[in-house]
């Protein structure tokens, strides 16, 4: 197998430096709506708590990361980065961090899965041959590359297996090569890891995994759980997002459409509420009785989708569930029902009821935005191939929202190098949880009450906090 070599004396990847001014002010303008990020670069720029630390970064390459960048440099750090995705980078973003030099960047849109695992590897290793101290993740992919290599050390044989998944012979074959130069390579690599904090379900997930088998190799902070990253990302990013998507594949009115949302978690709310806020009449569906009460109890119709697919305008997907939208239900929907998702990646939507279909017919419009005509003559608007549609036809969340998740990216790397760990997972305590909304209220006129002692007491609290039990839902 041919493959990329790694060239760690290469500064930065990236698709164009000429666009580096661009993102330099578009870095320059987020930097109001990112007041978490520049209060700790205020709080920790003369500490330097990550100074002479080595950092890996796997995270979608946006402005808004490229300001985490920018506040893990000030903070001290060396930092390599790639993306954890092949289509999310901007690339005014990457060349901003590769003409600054706040990092060795690789990273364009539009990786093919060889050039991805370059990336990733030429994030994880510094021109002197040494690894990272510290690694931030989105997804798991850095944590599973010195995971799998450290596997392979200790069972060669690995080498040898077919993989199922393209992603997988990509890094396989990486670590081949690796292993034939040096077979302790990642275990001395891993050795001197002091942890990862991990920015997503699916990372955290993996995490939990080797931690439970005792093969986590390294201390994990869970970043995700925070209720000021996950509260931000499911229900005030997609509230602002959905309709974003929408009205830039479609241009179309919301106002006096029926829009029926699939699922009333913490996604569904927010799209629900973003919809009813243009004016649609909204239609809920749910499995869970509790949501569907909540969904009622906010005004909400709560229908089948049975019923659903023949009074709907606009569909939206959001259960993390599968075949939520199938193929029979889009052959009973309206002519030019608009269909999208903004749940689980890719699980959601019958993508292969048209696909495979000689009956179906795609008729593209622009990127992102097809209309399906139907074996009954009747056609529907498919967003995003069905993949999400906040992610596909618009750019993710706000500066705010990946502010607070970021904040807490790097309380979670203070607490990396501040702490004594074992290798397990952790989640942030509820102080620093509080800490970071706490720095997000300043970009507001908004000022708190403060508990005097006898009301702590009367509470059970302390005065500055936490304020609330461990088991409490937001
Ligand atoms: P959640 O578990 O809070 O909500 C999902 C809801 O869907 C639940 O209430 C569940 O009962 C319901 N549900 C499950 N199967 C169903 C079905 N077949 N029909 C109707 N309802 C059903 O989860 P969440 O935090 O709202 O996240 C939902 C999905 O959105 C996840 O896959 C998550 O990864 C994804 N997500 C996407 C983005 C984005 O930017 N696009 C952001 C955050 C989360
Ligand atoms: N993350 N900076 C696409 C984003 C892909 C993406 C993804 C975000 C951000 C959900 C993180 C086309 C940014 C990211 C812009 C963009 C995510 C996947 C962000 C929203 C999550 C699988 N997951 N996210 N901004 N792509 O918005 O880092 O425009």
């Amino acid at each position: 197998m041919s493959f990329l070599q790694l060239d760690t004396s290469l500064p930065f990847k990236v698709a164009d430096i000429n666009l580096a001014d661009f993102g330099i002010k578009e870095m320059a303008l987020s930097e109001n709506e990112m007041p978490g990020l520049m209060a700790i670069r205020e709080k920790y720029g003369d500490k330097k708590p990550l100074k002479g630390l080595k950092i890996t970064g796997s995270l979608h390459m946006t402005i808004q990361t490229a300001m985490l960048i920018d506040t893990l440099k000030e903070l001290g750090a060396d930092i390599r980065w790639a993306s954890c995705n092949i289509f999310s980078t901007q690339d005014h973003s990457a060349a901003a961090i590769a003409k600054k030099g706040s990092a060795a960047v690789f990273a364009w849109k539009g990786e093919n899965l060889e050039e991805y695992w370059w990336c990733t590897h030429q994030a994880l290793i510094w021109p002197d041959n040494t690894g990272p101290d510290l690694i931030v993740d989105d997804g798991g992919d850095a944590t599973l590359f010195i995971h799998y290599g450290v596997d392979i050390e200790k069972d060669p044989s690995l080498l040898d297996k077919e993989y199922d998944s393209e992603d997988m012979r990509c890094l396989v074959g990486r670590l081949k090569e690796v292993y034939t130069k040096d077979p302790k390579f990642w275990t001395n690599i891993a050795s001197k890891v002091k942890g990862v904090s991990e920015e997503t379900t699916t990372g955290v997930h993996r995490l939990y995994q080797l931690a439970s088998e005792n093969n986590l190799l390294f201390p994990a902070v869970n970043v995700n759980d925070a209720v000021t990253k996950s509260k931000f990302d499911n229900l005030y990013g997609c509230r602002e997002s959905l309709a974003d998507g929408i009205k830039r594949a479609t241009d179309i009115m919301i106002a006096g459409k029926v829009v029926v949302v699939c699922g009333y978690g913490d996604v569904g709310k927010g799209c629900a509420e973003s919809m009813r806020g243009f004016g649609a009449r909204v239609m809920v569906t749910e499995i869970d009785p509790i949501c569907a009460l909540q969904a009622l109890m906010q005004g909400y119709e709560v229908i089948t989708m049975e019923k659903a697919v023949k009074m709907g305008d606009i569909f939206v997907s959001a259960t993390g569930c599968c075949d939520v939208i199938t193929g029979r239900h889009m052959e009973m929907m309206k002519d030019e029902a608009i269909i999208c998702n903004i749940g689980h990646f890719d699980s959601e939507i019958e993508m292969s009821f048209l696909e495979n279909n000689k009956d179906c017919i795609k008729e593209n419009i622009k990127p992102q935005v097809d209309r399906w005509r139907l074996k009954s003559g009747k056609s529907i608007v498919v967003l995003a191939e069905g993949r999400l549609v906040n992610l596909g036809c618009a750019t993710g969340h706000s500066s705010f929202v990946m502010s607070a998740s970021f904040t807490n990216q790097c309380l979670a790397q203070i607490k990396l190098v501040s702490e004594k760990l074992e290798k397990q997972v952790y989640v942030l305590d509820k102080k620093l949880d509080e800490e970071v909304a706490r720095l997000h209220l300043k970009r507001f006129d908004a000022s708190l009450e403060k508990l005097t002692k006898k009301q702590a007491d009367y509470l059970g609290v302390s005065v500055d906090g936490p304020f609330k039990p461990d088991f409490y839902r937001y």
